[in-house]
């Protein structure tokens, strides 16, 4: 027998074989029989190919499609509404406001599968439902909102004063922003790439309230829809393993794959949707592909040989986006004329049937279907890729033009196009206004439109800002750190681990504190909580840990309380987002500590921390081992001597570098008064560190809690009656070096100093930017004082300010010092050294802050050049020494 016909007997047992368990066993068994011939063959070194890939075409077969449910008529009918609707509110904001922007082409891509959402998935809130979260593609807001002005929840006027937000009346913010419409919008979006990441950790945070008890088991869904270009945003693939990982199969992606990004296509010369789906495949994700719409089928039918298959796999996304600009006749030449067979194919199409041969992403029955089999789904996340044209239906005006992204204005023509292409009711002289258009709410469409929000349970998007309060943990809570350390060195990252521990084993609230860590529990001393609250997995813990038999070993737990994420500081910060909008998207108060080393805060995941106080999230983000000298030998890439910095940048947050364990706890008790009993949409940020010193008890006083969160207060009086005096004024660990400062002054210059711990630059500089604000537009009133100008009350004089970040921070506050302020700080890379040695370098150290007191004084008259001149040589003062800020 030749090999051949050999072949072709063998081929035929072989798939007989499989058939037969296909007919009668079903897919798990057909999968285990296939995985063990794989690990047959790899055991013999034979590489098996596994392709990452499906064929160019949709996942669900036409035969396995089920009906559509409703009205095809009436939804393209409303659809058609949204879309003139959310065209005109951009075009006419750009008439009235030239350079208003805004974006028509994305929702234009999207309507079919926001609109499929709308009518059939997004389930609102009722007495027995928790409404579902959907994360919306950012700049697609105009159909959003045009959606809900059908609905009567928007009124022309908003939709008149779109991205016109100052106006008298109000106006509607450019994109999705809690903070600016906080009963509308629940998720910041249109920083690309935070979506998607943050959606996964809000599908997960879902999980770990019911994991814990926190919250009843539900199938509530998280929809994240994002654009294809968002896609290459590293944030947007980062956490798609964690998906996986976690078993999220209630998070459902959509990607509006237009296969457009703002400057042309995604992936000109490739395919995106094929690239997608080998990267989510492999993650672990159900993929769904809808490629084509219905007119696809009947060819694809008739394409017994894969010809079809073969050219669109062959056929890239550049070329795809140029069909549809071009007219059938060149589809005709271009894509079917790769063979005779398809010629042959479309032979009975018309040119204009060819050019309409529809996307999946616009076809209502496939999109559904996609939809249908996503929550229905089990086991994994759910990725739907679906296939759409950017800028659809706009015409010559910008359908799938590189330019569409930035259309933003219709000529009267255009406007024309667009109300017959999709039937708006409007004469010529009237569409040309692109008027608002709404039909009765006795017409069939609105009636329908009502209906089915109500069938799903009311509207979306909408966000719910009660919630029950806290109990406040019991006082004894605070009362060690209060009371100081006696002879016992501690650091103020132990006192804050502290804290929160008793604050976990508080009755009351303990089960609302959600510790949030990238893999440092150990560096921050928090592994001692491990035992105790239990590392949250779903799983729980299924393998025996290496260190079962110590007191405190590595417990994960179902119902764990730790959030241990891993090496993310994106990803613990979007647990941060979920948890600390838990009062508003579950009505459930948790408290997020997010502790994590400082320095990969505020610069590496900025911007998610900006989109947290956007979402109007509420918690404590901890920067350990702060304070460019305090971390010693770590370097250049560790040392954090500006995060204080960029922190003064986000309105919402507080901001506080304590020097002692009772300044500390001063400030969580406030933090969680004012952010879960009061409900203020705050977040602080407490900086801390590692050093080890002795921690004072609260000094008596009148006032010292108030100062501490005001920003300052006076911890240490001279007791000299004689001498000119001077204020040190100093923060987090380099107040002790103030307080050596103090010591040298008095002693050997005969100078008095009062030292001032600084607990925030950036309450001071709030208060006083504020109260310069109010004395400004207010010249007949009383002029009112700042904080910083109270303190000084009677007691005006030379200040060195002493702190271990950057200059500019006191510096912000300079004008407002009744003296003149000079001060240190650590501007400069950081370098790897001991503390005594940094603090040396970048000047901030106790001889350092003595001799800039005396030379202040020099300045002012008070001491003499000659003494000046010794001090510096006294105190060890190298003019020649390296300059920390020389790069
Ligand atoms: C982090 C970030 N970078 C850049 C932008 C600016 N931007 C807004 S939309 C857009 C293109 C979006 O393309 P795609 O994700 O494909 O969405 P489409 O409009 O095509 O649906 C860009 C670059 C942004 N919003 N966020
Ligand atoms: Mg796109």
């Amino acid at each position: 027998m030749d090999k051949k016909k050999y072949y072709q007997i063998e081929n035929r047992e072989w798939l007989d074989s499989l058939q037969y368990i296909i007919e009668n066993e079903g897919p798990d068994r057909v999968n285990d029989l296939l995985g063990r011939l794989q690990a047959k063959a790899m055991k013999h070194g034979i590489r098996f190919s596994c392709p990452g890939n499906t064929p160019y075409i949709n996942s669900i077969a036409p035969s396995s499609e089920v009906p559509f449910p409703g009205s095809q008529e009436i939804e393209r009918k409303i659809k058609s509404l949204v879309r003139w609707n959310a065209m005109a509110m951009v075009v006419r904001a750009n008439l009235e406001s030239d350079g208003i922007g805004g974006h028509i082409s994305t929702y234009a891509s999207a309507a079919t599968l926001l609109e499929i959402g709308f009518n059939h998935f997004f389930r609102g809130e009722t007495e027995d439902q928790e409404a579902d979260m959907i994360y919306f593609q950012g700049h697609a807001s105009p159909g959003i909102y045009a959606r809900s002005f059908l609905e009567g929840r928007l009124t022309e006027k908003d939709l008149i004063n779109f991205r016109q937000e100052l106006r008298k009346d109000g106006g509607l913010p450019s994109y999705p922003h809690p903070r600016l419409m906080p009963d509308y919008w629940q998720f910041p979006t249109v920083s690309m790439g935070l979506g998607p990441l943050n959606a996964i950790y809000q599908a997960r945070f879902n999980k770990y309230l019911e994991d814990r008890g926190l919250k009843e088991i539900s199938d509530q869904k998280v929809w994240a829809f994002t654009g294809d270009g968002e896609m290459d945003e590293p944030e947007s693939l980062g956490a798609i393993t964690v998906a996986s990982r976690e078993e999220l199969d209630n998070l459902v992606f959509v990607v509006n794959c237009n296969l457009q990004r703002l400057d042309g296509p995604v992936r000109g010369n490739g395919k995106i949707i094929q690239e997608l789906e080998a990267a989510f495949k492999g993650a672990g994700w159900r993929v769904i592909k809808v490629i084509w719409g219905k007119d696809w089928d009947p060819l694809l039918e008739k394409d017994k040989d894969g010809e079809l298959i073969k050219v669109m796999e062959e056929t890239p996304d550049g070329q795809y986006q140029k069909y549809v600009v071009t007219d059938g006749n060149y589809i005709r030449k271009d894509f079917f004329g790769r063979s005779d067979e398809l010629l042959k194919m479309v032979e009975n199409y018309s040119d204009e049937q060819l050019h309409k041969l529809r996307r999946g992403g616009h076809d209502p029955v496939k999109v559904y279907n996609a939809y249908k089999e996503a929550v229905a789904h089990k086991g994994s996340p759910v990725v739907i890729l679906a296939q759409t044209i950017k800028g659809y239906g706009l015409g010559e005006a910008g359908e799938g033009r590189n330019i569409t992204h930035q259309q933003k204005k219709l000529n009267h023509e255009e406007l024309l196009h667009f109300r017959s292409r999709f039937g708006i009711p409007l004469s010529d002289e009237e569409a040309r206004k692109a008027p608002f258009y709404k039909p009765s709410d006795n017409s069939e469409e609105m009636k329908y439109l009502m209906k089915r929000r109500e069938a799903l349970g009311g509207f979306q998007p909408f966000r719910n800002q009660e919630a029950e309060p806290i109990t406040m943990p019991d006082d004894k809570v605070f009362e060690e750190l209060l009371e100081g350390s006696g002879d016992r060195e501690y650091a103020t990252t132990m006192a804050i681990v502290q804290l929160m521990g008793k604050m976990m084993r508080d009755k009351n609230m303990g089960k609302r504190i959600v510790p949030i860590v990238p893999d440092e529990s150990r560096t921050f001393g928090m592994d001692a909580l491990f035992r105790q609250f239990g590392i949250y997995a779903h799983k729980g813990q299924i393998y025996e840990p290496v260190d079962r038999d110590s007191f405190l070993y590595y417990k994960e737990a179902k119902d764990g309380a730790i959030l241990e994420e891993g090496i993310t500081e994106a990803g613990c910060m979007a647990s941060f987002t979920a948890a600390g909008t838990s009062y508003s998207t579950h009505k459930i108060n948790m408290i997020p500590f997010f502790i994590y080393y400082s320095m990969f805060g505020f610069q590496r995941v900025g911007d998610f921390i900006w989109a947290a106080a956007d979402a109007r999230a509420r918690g404590f983000l901890i920067g350990g081992t702060s304070g460019r000298t305090t971390l010693a030998g770590e370097g250049l890439q560790h040392q954090d001597g500006h995060s204080q910095l960029i922190a003064m940048s986000i309105p919402s947050l507080r901001a506080y570098d304590p020097a002692f364990a009772y300044e500390v706890a001063v400030i969580v008790k406030e933090g969680m008064k004012r952010m879960f009993i009061n409900q203020e949409d705050l977040m602080y940020y407490i900086t801390v560190l590692n050093e080890k010193y002795l921690m004072p008890p609260m000094p008596k006083g009148k006032g010292i809690e108030e100062g501490i969160l005001k920003g300052m207060y006076k911890y240490r009086k001279t007791k000299k009656q004689k001498g000119e005096k001077v204020h040190l004024m100093g923060s987090g660990a380099i107040l002790n070096e103030a307080l050596k400062a103090a010591e040298i002054l008095e002693k050997d210059y005969n100078v008095k100093a009062d030292v001032w711990s600084v607990t925030s630059y950036k309450a001071l500089y709030d208060n006083a930017r504020e109260t310069d604000r109010h004395n400004r537009l207010n010249p007949d009133k009383k002029t009112q004082r700042t904080y910083i100008e109270s303190c000084f009350d009677g007691d005006e004089g030379l200040c060195v300010a002493a702190h271990d970040y950057v200059k500019a921070i006191p510096m912000t506050v300079c004008r407002w010092f009744p003296g003149v302020l000079t001060v240190l700080g650590t501007d400069g890379f950081g370098r790897s050294d001991n503390r005594k040695a940094l603090r040396e370098y970048f000047e901030v150290n106790d001889r350092y802050i003595a001799y800039t007191a005396l030379h202040s004084l020099y300045l002012h008259n008070k001491v003499d050049k000659k003494t000046v001149v010794k001090a510096a040589k006294d105190l060890l003062i190298d003019s020649k020494k390296a300059n920390p800020t020389e790069v």
